[in-house]
């Protein structure tokens, strides 16, 4: 068989074949869905990303080059076809620890639970690509996941791995949203699949649920208010973002727990990507205190990783601040006082703020006669007016320690 002859009717027939011999093997190269495509350019994908642009709702994390997102032909020169996979992964903890004062715990979204997808994929990819090289040793490969040029859900769709939902999440009718995804570009002309007919109907409940309003409209997404993205940035966070975010460390998975088309999905077929609860459920309080080498042996393997330990640190004194942690007090004290780094100082702030107390507003005193840095003295004085109110306002001295809601 040779790529470039598909127009003989024999040739059809093989590729058709080959491509059951793939569907049939594809569990054990570690693939629970694979969808074949045309490799034809996504032109309508083309307005909708400029116009995500002039928007300002991009998150800055997706490839810049819109015109590389559209061809698949700048990633692999003459494509004939794209071929989608989607590996599933679990949306329960078995025995997850619970919080307690003292003892608060944050979560990282279950896309980030078990080892990080894109090894998974990758490896499952490279398999594929050898099934596929062992028959047509010519064959041209391209695979990617996530950080590729194209959009991994356009091509699933395309593939009839699942349909878009208001959410944006590519939803299998088998497998929920609960799965990653990942493409292969070649020039192997295989017979395509067609895409999945359902769709969300009437439901609103992920626009509904979203806790920044970052689902502007049906499948329409600024990221920019998005938990997931926030959590990933690097930078002092709004107040009004710091209180969404709850205790969530790493993404956020609101928009697909609501979702009805995942009830009852929860995928464990895989040991390696079933979360170890003290990485996807981790004391929030030993986590301002992780070196470098701790935070690379804990986290390393999570795709939470990837932005380094900054940003999880930070989510986690937000964490402590929404939890009203008294007992967490002395340590963020410390932070204010000591950390080198200002977005964990300025957080450490609003964290104290939000918490309250003497403990609390005498830090902060502490704090405001030290600090240099004008974004962090703005977060504390902030924190001090916020206290000062409350205590004003005839609340007990310096705020009131209240329930909050968790984000398990
Ligand atoms: C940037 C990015 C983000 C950003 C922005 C997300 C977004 N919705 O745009 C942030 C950081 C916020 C993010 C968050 C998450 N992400 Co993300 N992310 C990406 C990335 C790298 C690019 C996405 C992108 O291009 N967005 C731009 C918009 C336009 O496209 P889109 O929503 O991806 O796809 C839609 C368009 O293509 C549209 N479309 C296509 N053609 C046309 C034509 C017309 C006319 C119209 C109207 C629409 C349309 O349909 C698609 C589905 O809605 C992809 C990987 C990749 N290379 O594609 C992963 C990816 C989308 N993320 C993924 C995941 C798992 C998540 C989170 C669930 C993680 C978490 N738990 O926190 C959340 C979900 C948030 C959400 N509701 O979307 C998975 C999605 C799997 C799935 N089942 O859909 C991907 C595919 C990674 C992977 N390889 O598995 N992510
Ligand atoms: S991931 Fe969270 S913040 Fe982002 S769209 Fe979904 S529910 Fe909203
Ligand atoms: S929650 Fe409802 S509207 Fe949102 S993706 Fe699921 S089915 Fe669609």
């Amino acid at each position: 068989m040779k790529p470039q002859n598909n127009s003989r009717k024999d040739d059809i027939i093989s590729w058709a074949q080959l491509k059951r011999d793939i569907q049939e093997a594809a569990p054990s190269l570690g693939i629970d869905d694979i969808g074949f495509a045309a490799a034809d350019p996504f032109l309508s994908l083309k307005e909708v990303l400029l116009d995500r642009r002039r928007k300002g709702y991009e998150s800055g994390f997706e490839e810049p080059d819109i015109d590389k997102r559209i061809y698949p032909e700048l990633s692999l020169e003459n494509p004939a076809s794209l071929i989608s996979i989607a590996v599933a992964y679990p949306s329960k903890m078995e025995n997850p620890p619970k919080s307690e004062p003292g003892r608060n715990r944050g979560i990282l979204a279950r896309s980030a639970w078990g080892r990080d997808y894109h090894h998974v994929l990758r490896e499952a990819m490279k398999k594929l690509e050898e099934f596929i090289r062992l028959r047509v040793p010519e064959a041209r490969i391209e695979s990617m996941v996530d950080t590729g040029a194209l959009n991994d859900r356009a091509v699933a769709e395309r593939a009839g791995i699942g349909f878009k939902g208001k959410n944006c999440l590519i939803i299998s009718p088998k497998w929920g949203s609960w799965i990653y995804l990942g493409e292969l570009i070649t020039n192997i002309p295989f017979p395509p699949d067609t895409p999945v007919t359902e769709d969300c109907g009437e439901c609103t409940k992920c626009l509904d649920a979203c806790p920044t309003g970052a689902l502007v409209g049906p499948g329409e997404l600024n990221a920019q208010r998005c938990v997931s993205f926030l959590t990933q940035t690097k930078g002092l966070l709004e107040e009004e973002f710091m209180l969404k975010i709850g205790n969530r460390l790493y993404g956020c998975d609101t928009c697909q727990t609501v979702c009805p088309k995942n009830r009852g999905k929860h995928w464990n077929h895989r040991p390696e990507l079933l979360p170890d609860p003290e990485v996807a459920k981790p004391l929030l309080l030993p986590l301002l205190d992780i070196s470098n080498r701790e935070f690379k042996e804990r986290f390393g393997e999570s795709a939470a990783a990837w932005r380094g330990k900054k940003p999880i640190q930070r989510n986690a004194l937000i964490g402590l601040g929404n939890f009203k942690d008294r007992l967490a007090v002395p340590k963020i004290i410390e932070v204010l006082l000591k950390d080198p780094r200002p977005e964990l100082r300025g957080t450490a702030a609003w964290a104290l703020g939000r918490i309250g107390g003497s403990e609390a507003m005498e830090g902060l005193g502490q704090a405001a006669e030290a600090e240099q840095d004008e974004a962090v003295r703005d977060r504390i004085e902030r924190a001090r007016e916020k206290l000062l109110k409350t205590s004003l306002a005839g609340d007990s001295k310096y705020g009131n320690p209240s329930p909050v809601p968790r984000t398990d």
